[in-house]
């Protein structure tokens, strides 16, 4: 039976998207999570199978394609946007992923990333942040924390590190959200907003290395902890967090930052009501900022705004080319404008 027939006989289920590739992630590596829930997900999206391209850079969490039963490229060190925004422009149909960690995608690929963040691409970016690179065996990323003794900066990396939500904000990204490998229920919830997103949807997940740098988000995953150091964003809601549900993010109009207060206290700062649909990204940038120093860090959907995307734009300008100059052939564009010999 050919993949056509499999997908119009009956619904995938997770088991169809398990491959037989021998899983080479270590023990307790953050990237199982982030595979499982993603496998669970996929058939409830009901994409046919050989509609689906998992695309990734170079890295451990890069070897994600071959975990997932659907047509995949293992492409080379931070190129994966490049691959898949090619493929998406060629393939409209298709559904397109970009696996890529924060080495891969924030450094080498850096440029890369930014652009097609710009241009809204119609694919769907998760970028697997553990603070370090975990393929080349522990050494500081562009997100790793100042300070943070590794391999390669023994006395302690001296770089400030990129917020990557700040970045796909700044580059005005029409979809942007983070997540943490071990909020199953929550990490499903984003992984089924973003493939609903039209234009370039932007997941940043945290995902522990319990080997390189074991415990990077260990308060936002602790029971005793985490109700204090996340804060959920919800849609409409204003930004309340903590175990009792007394504590609240106010915005301070005079500085314009977000600092945490307690519900029901009056000092300078306004409550704000989150709106992930707000044209304008300067409220969600505020938010991608929070970090632990500032207050809880904010998990869920911080910007989802509807603009045209890059494929149809593109296509739309070829159609109207064609209506208004007919297909032409490639002797006459080779003949077309100036021309000179060397
Ligand atoms: C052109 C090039 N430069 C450098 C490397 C070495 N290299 C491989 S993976 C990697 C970083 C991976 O880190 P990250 O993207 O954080 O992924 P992780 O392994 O942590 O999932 C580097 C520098 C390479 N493969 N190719
Ligand atoms: S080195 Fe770290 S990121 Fe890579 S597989 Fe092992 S635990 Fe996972």
């Amino acid at each position: 039976m050919n993949l056509q027939e499999e997908s119009e006989r009956a619904p995938l289920t997770r088991k169809d998207l398990i491959t037989d590739q021998a899983v080479r992630w270590c023990p307790g590596c953050g990237d199982y999570a982030i595979l499982a829930q993603m496998q669970k997900v996929m058939p409830e999206l009901g994409i046919p199978r050989e509609n689906i391209v998992f695309v990734s850079g170079i890295g451990c969490s890069s070897r994600f394609p071959y975990y997932m039963n659907t047509y995949g490229f293992h492409t080379i060190h931070g190129r994966a946007p490049a691959v898949a925004t090619g493929l998406k422009l060629a393939r409209p149909e298709l559904s397109v992923w970009v696996v890529t960690g924060d080495g891969d995608s924030l450094s080498i690929g850096g440029n890369h990333l930014i652009h097609t963040l710009r241009r809204n691409h119609d694919v769907n970016v998760l970028l697997f942040n553990n603070k370090v690179y975990g393929l080349t065996k522990g050494q500081f990323s562009p997100t790793s924390d100042a300070g943070m003794k590794t391999k390669s900066s023994p006395n302690g990396s001296v770089a400030r590190p990129f917020q990557a939500l700040s970045l796909a904000l700044g580059a005005e990204a029409t979809f942007v959200a983070r997540a943490v490998d071990t909020e199953a229920n929550h990490l499903q919830e984003m992984i089924r907003r973003m493939a609903h997103h039209k234009g370039t949807a932007f997941l940043e997940i945290y995902q522990n290395c319990p080997v390189f740098f074991d415990g990077a988000y260990q308060p936002l995953k602790d029971r005793q902890t985490k109700a204090d150091e996340l804060l959920v964003l919800e849609q409409g809601k204003p930004l309340v967090y903590g175990r009792d549900a007394d504590r609240v993010m106010k915005l301070n109009s005079r500085k314009l930052n977000l600092y945490p207060s307690r519900l029901g206290v009056k000092d300078d700062g306004v409550e704000v009501l989150h709106d992930e649909h707000n044209p304008d990204p300067t409220l969600a940038t505020l938010l991608s900022r929070l970090g632990p120093s500032e207050g809880p860090t904010p998990i869920g959907v911080m910007r989802d705004v509807d603009e045209p995307t890059f494929e149809e734009a593109t296509i739309t300008q070829k159609e109207a080319l064609l209506r208004d100059q007919g297909p032409g052939t490639l002797e006459e564009l080779l003949d077309a404008g100036d021309r000179w010999e060397v």
